[in-house]
C-alpha cells in the first residue's frame, strides 16, 4: 500500500487523487497534520499524522502495511523565511523518519520532492545543469539541498530506494496558494476571475521555471514506476516544464479576460525569486526515465480559468 504524508498540500492533494484513481482508493492512505479539501477527504482513507513524530509514522506504516511512502509534507520558501528553525526541523526531521524506516526495511520505496530552490544566486540561471554550483540562500533551498545529500547517502550506504525530483514552481487549481514564492502564478488566476486585477509581489521581469500540476504528477508517478536500474541520480532530478514572467502569464490571461490588469508591489519574496534559475536543463530525466513535459502556458491558462470560473 501507499502512504502520502502531507496529502492535503498543493502536490499531495492531486497526487492522492491521481494514485487512488490508478490503484484503487483503499490502496492509498492519505495523511496530514489537519484535514484538507473535501474532494480529497471523501476520496478514501485518511489519518491525522504529524510527520515529525517517528512513532506515529511507524504505527501507520505497520497498521496499513505500507510499502511506498510519498513524503510531501514541507514548509515552502516564503513561509520558511519567516520561521527558519521550524522550516528546517519539519523538512529534515520528516525526511529522516522516512529514510530510517526504509533503512530498517519497514518500507520499500520513497518519493521525496526537491525543488529548483536548491539552486542559488551563483548558479547559472539559463538551462541550469543537473550538476552545478549550488549555494541556496533560502532556508527552504538549504533544506532541499541537504535532503538531496541525505537521500543519496542512504541509497549508497543502505540501498534505500529513494527517488526525487527538483520541481519547478507548480500551478494547480485544486488547492489555494500556500506559502510558495511561485504561488503568485496560482493566485493571479483567482484574482483575475474575482477582481479582474492582481497586485503581484514579484516584478514584471521575474522569469521562473514553472509547470502545470498534471505534468508534475505524471513525472512523479513515472519516476516511481521506472525500473530501479534506470534511476542513475539518487540526489534529485532536474525537471523542466516552462518558464515565464508575470507579464507573460498576464498576456495569456488577457486572451480570455481582456480587461485584466496587473500591477507590481515586490516584497521580500523578490529576493527569493532572484536567487533562483530562470530555466532548467532536464536532459537527464528525459534520458533515464523518458520524461517530457506536455502542457504549455496558454493551455494551462485555459485549464485554470475554466476550472476556477465557477468559484467567482
Ligand atoms: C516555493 N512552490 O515557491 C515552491 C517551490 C520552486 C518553488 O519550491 O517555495
Amino acid at each position: 500500500r501507499i502512504l502520502i504524508i502531507g496529502a492535503c498540500g498543493q502536490i499531495g492533494t492531486e497526487l492522492t487523487i491521481y494514485l487512488r484513481n490508478k490503484f484503487g482508493k483503499h490502496k492509498v492512505i492519505a495523511s496530514d497534520i489537519r484535514e484538507g479539501e473535501k474532494e480529497l477527504m471523501k476520496s478514501g482513507p485518511f489519518e491525522i499524522l504529524d510527520a515529525m513524530d517517528y512513532n506515529a509514522v511507524e504505527e501507520i506504516v505497520i497498521r496499513h502495511e505500507i510499502t511506498d511512502v510519498y513524503l510531501m509534507a514541507a514548509m515552502l520558501s516564503a513561509t520558511a523565511e519567516k520561521f527558519p528553525m521550524k522550516g528546517w526541523l519539519l523538512n529534515m526531521t520528516s525526511l529522516f523518519h522516512v529514510l530510517n524506516l526504509a533503512r530498517d526495511k519497514k518500507i520499500d520505496k520513497i518519493f521525496w520532492p526537491s525543488s529548483i530552490a536548491v539552486f542559488g544566486p551563483t548558479t547559472p540561471k539559463i538551462d541550469t545543469p543537473q550538476r552545478t554550483v549550488m549555494e541556496p540562500s533560502t532556508v527552504y533551498g538549504i533544506s532541499k539541498q541537504t535532503g538531496e545529500r541525505w537521500c543519496e547517502y542512504y541509497y549508497n550506504r543502505y540501498g534505500v530506494d529513494v527517488r526525487s525530483i527538483r520541481y519547478p514552481g507548480l500551478i494547480s487549481y485544486k488547492t489555494l496558494p500556500g506559502g510558495g514564492t511561485t504561488d503568485y502564478a496560482v493566485d493571479i488566476y483567482h484574482k483575475a476571475l474575482k477582481h479582474k486585477k492582481y497586485i503581484c509581489f514579484l516584478n514584471a521581469e521575474t522569469t521562473l521555471p514553472m509547470m502545470f500540476m498534471d505534468d508534475a504528477i505524471r513525472a512523479t508517478v513515472s519516476i516511481m514506476e521506472a525500473d530501479k536500474e534506470n534511476i542513475k541520480i539518487r540526489s534529485s532530478y532536474n525537471l523542466s516544464g516552462m518558464s515565464f514572467d508575470p507579464e507573460e502569464i498576464t498576456e495569456s490571461i488577457q486572451k480570455h479576460i481582456p480587461e485584466f490588469k496587473i500591477s507590481y508591489e515586490p516584497d521580500f519574496r523578490q529576493a527569493i525569486a532572484d536567487s533562483w534559475p530562470q530555466s532548467i536543463d532536464d536532459s537527464e530525466a528525459r534520458k533515464d526515465w523518458s520524461w517530457e513535459t506536455k502542457i504549455a502556458l496558454d493551455e494551462m491558462t485555459e485549464i485554470m480559468l475554466s476550472n476556477l470560473k465557477d468559484k467567482y
